[in-house]
């Protein structure tokens, strides 16, 4: 058996529900081998971000997780590395890095270790014989310190012969519970997701950092928020009355009516991030499974994810917040004809919602999503 082999069957036999990767030396041997011990091969990813945000989103609903990828790609990916840290998980989650130490399979020679510990993601770099005992390691390291963990191993080992099979871990023994001042990255939370990723970091016990009150929206927001957040209130209080698993918010406004008493989102990290957490939730068994953006995050970035609804053929809704507008970061514009272009390789999947200060009609778009399968996109209309 390779090493390639060998990383896959034991992060199988360590009860990781999802794997995922893009190609790069070291990444492609490993994932293929985990691509051919599942009954459908999982595809591989084309944009690491995708791929850390839908690992951090089965790993945060309390399903292990792994990626595979390579030191570019984890530099690709660092806004959603860096929000894991700040949102932590609850089962294992393990970033996996192939080193290429004299670029023979790169752009360039790049070594990650530096700037991976400055993010203070725990990193460890096994020598050759120690990389498979390592991953399981990881993996329980990341449930008892709620942190993401990195491996960085070496990419040129994978074809070697691999050493005898670790120990593995029982199953994870903790389960998810909704937690919106951990989950929800924005910047009213952001203090104290800072001091419960310090207090993890260095070991202390998370849960003696006060908590901060979480005010009512949309009424006790500041200012700058509330007026935005007033528009997009019967939308949002729609959607907390839809079922679901897991309902994942982006850098938008809405996302704030994760606050009570709406409590209508439960996760949020990176700007683009809430179509790959909601989907790899949903990837990990967690049904249905929502994403709201608005229109700047979607186009930004967001969007990216949805190849990996098709690819996967998974299901997902997704709620496109199209006010025109950035208003976030101070209402910058986002032309219409943006959001068409991206929208236009998903037709077939676009529910119109013409009027979405309409109840009524903001419950009939949610209902429509939940009757379709696969990919379903709510556009809803906020420029007139
Ligand atoms: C990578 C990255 N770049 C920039 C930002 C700053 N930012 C935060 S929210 C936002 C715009 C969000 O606008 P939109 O998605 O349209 O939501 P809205 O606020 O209009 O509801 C931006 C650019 C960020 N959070 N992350």
């Amino acid at each position: 058996m390779t090493c390639a082999q060998a990383i896959a069957e034991t992060l199988r036999r360590s009860h990781v529900r999802l794997a995922t990767a893009v190609p790069g030396h070291g990444a492609t041997q490993t994932y293929a081998a985990w691509q051919a011990q599942a009954d459908t091969a999982p595809p591989f990813s084309f944009h690491e971000e995708v791929a850390v945000g839908m690992a951090h989103g089965a790993a945060l609903r309390g399903h292990r997780a792994a990626v595979l990828l390579k030191a570019h790609g984890f530099l690709k990916a660092a806004n959603a590395i860096a929000d894991s840290l700040a949102a932590g998980t609850t089962a294992g989650l393990a970033f996996i890095v192939f080193h290429d130490p004299t670029g023979a399979h790169s752009d360039s020679v790049v070594d990650i270790e530096g700037a991976a510990r400055e993010l203070g993601l725990p990193t460890r770099r096994p020598e050759r014989a120690g990389q498979l005992r390592a991953l399981p390691k990881a993996l329980r390291r990341a449930e008892d310190q709620g942190l993401p963990q990195l491996l960085i191993l070496d990419a040129d080992a994978v074809s070697e012969e691999a050493p005898p099979m670790p120990d593995v871990p029982a199953p994870p023994h903790s389960s998810y519970e909704r937690d919106v001042a951990r989950h929800v990255c924005c910047p009213l939370l952001a203090p104290y997701q800072h001091a419960v990723f310090q207090a993890r970091r260095e070991k202390r016990d998370p849960d003696a950092v006060d908590r901060p009150p979480l005010p009512r929206v949309p009424a006790e927001l500041p200012d700058e928020y509330r007026v935005v957040a007033e528009q997009y209130e019967p939308l949002m209080q729609a959607l907390a009355n839809q079922p679901r698993a897991v309902t994942a918010g982006d850098t938008t406004v809405a996302t704030l009516f994760a606050l009570p008493p709406v409590a209508a989102v439960d996760l949020c990290t990176y700007m683009g991030g809430s179509v790959p957490l909601a989907l790899g939730a949903q990837a990990a068994g967690e049904a249905p499974a929502w994403a709201v953006t608005g229109d700047f995050g979607f186009v930004a970035a967001g969007h990216l994810g949805l190849l990996e609804v098709n690819q996967r053929e998974l299901s997902l809704n997704v709620l496109v917040l199209d006010n025109g507008r950035a208003h976030a970061t101070g209402g910058q514009p986002v032309a219409r004809e943006a959001v068409d272009t991206v929208l236009a390789g998903y037709s077939d999947c676009v529910v119109p919602l013409h009027d979405p200060s309409d109840p009524v009609a903001c419950r009939k778009a949610l209902t429509t999503a939940t009757k379709r399968d696969g990919l379903t996109l709510i556009r809803a209309d906020y420029r007139t």
